[in-house]
């Protein structure tokens, strides 16, 4: 029987108060995890706690930046003694500036890179010592339709999520050999606080015009929810993807294999 369980495991899911890393928590948690997560203030922690208890769910919550490798050091230290070794990473948190490259300044530039790509180097360098005393483990970062493709006015976001493909690959090359499984979800547009400017109703009541363009460039002719993403990431947190790794698992409604519809088509 293919195990999908991850009961009596610990699962820390980075930037999960809310948006794509709480769907994915409450999933390892319905799939039998304790559930660890961190957020950047105690605010957003706190809020997250709340939603985390109206789900049923007994989550650990933690302040931590994810940038920040002293921070991050004692984070893991704290939480392996607070609820024990940390068998599945999930790297979520995650930023975007939306401005053109020529209008954007070095330092925003930096800012996406440290938190998107940064932030999962030292999330990862600092959860892998341990995996590998444990005899294993498995880290999922949550890339994007911009690992693969470009767009205008994200090229911070685009370089950072093609990095972490990569820094994904080079993981499941780099600690394979220790049974540590490192792949990566692509997730599609999905709805959330983080898209919902491109969502948002126009003056006339009309969607959006990138609305619009999501919805005919996806075969499913639907934004995602945060849980389509559930069921991706539970299998590829459980035994059952033991011999998956330093794949990239798109979750796009078919965005990637599709030309799209063309205006008025049928
Ligand atoms: P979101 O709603 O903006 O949530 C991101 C979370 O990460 C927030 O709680 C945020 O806290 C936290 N965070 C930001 N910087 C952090 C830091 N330095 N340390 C710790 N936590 C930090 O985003 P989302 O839509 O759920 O996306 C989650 C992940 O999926 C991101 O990596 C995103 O790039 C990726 N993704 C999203 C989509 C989509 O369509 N939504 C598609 C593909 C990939 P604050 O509230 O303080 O910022
Ligand atoms: C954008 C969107 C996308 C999504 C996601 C797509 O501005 O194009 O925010 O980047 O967040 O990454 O996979």
């Amino acid at each position: 029987m293919t195990d999908f369980s991850l009961k009596g495991k610990v699962a820390l899911v980075t930037g999960a108060s809310y948006g794509i890393g709480f769907a994915l928590a409450k999933a390892f948690a319905e799939a039998g995890a304790a559930v660890v997560f961190n957020d950047i203030n105690q605010e957003l922690v706190d809020k997250g706690m709340a939603a985390y208890r109206e789900a049923g769910i007994d989550a650990h919550g933690y302040v931590c930046d994810v940038t920040n490798e002293e921070q991050v050091g004692a984070f893991v230290e704290q939480v392996t003694k607070e609820v024990g070794h940390i068998n599945i990473l999930v790297n979520n948190a995650g930023i975007i500036k939306r401005i053109p490259m020529c209008e954007m300044t070095a330092a925003q530039f930096r800012q996406v890179i440290d938190i998107d790509l940064n932030g999962p180097f030292i999330m990862a360098k600092a959860v892998i010592p341990d995996m590998i005393e444990q005899g294993g483990g498995k880290i999922i970062n949550i890339c994007s339709m911009m690992s693969e493709l470009g767009r205008e006015t994200v090229s911070a976001y685009a370089a950072a999520k093609g990095g972490l493909k990569m820094l994904t690959r080079n993981i499941a090359s780099e600690y394979g050999a220790y049974n540590i499984q490192c792949n990566g979800i692509g997730p599609g547009y999905i709805a959330t606080p983080q898209t919902a400017p491109l969502r948002e109703r126009q003056p006339d009541g009309s969607r959006h015009p990138f609305d619009q363009f999501i919805i005919a460039k996806t075969p499913a002719a639907r934004w995602g929810e945060a849980e389509d993403l559930a069921g991706p990431a539970v299998f590829l947190a459980s035994p059952a993807s033991d011999f998956v790794n330093g794949h990239i698992l798109y979750v796009d409604g078919g965005i990637l294999a599709y030309i799209g519809k063309q205006p008025g088509g049928e």
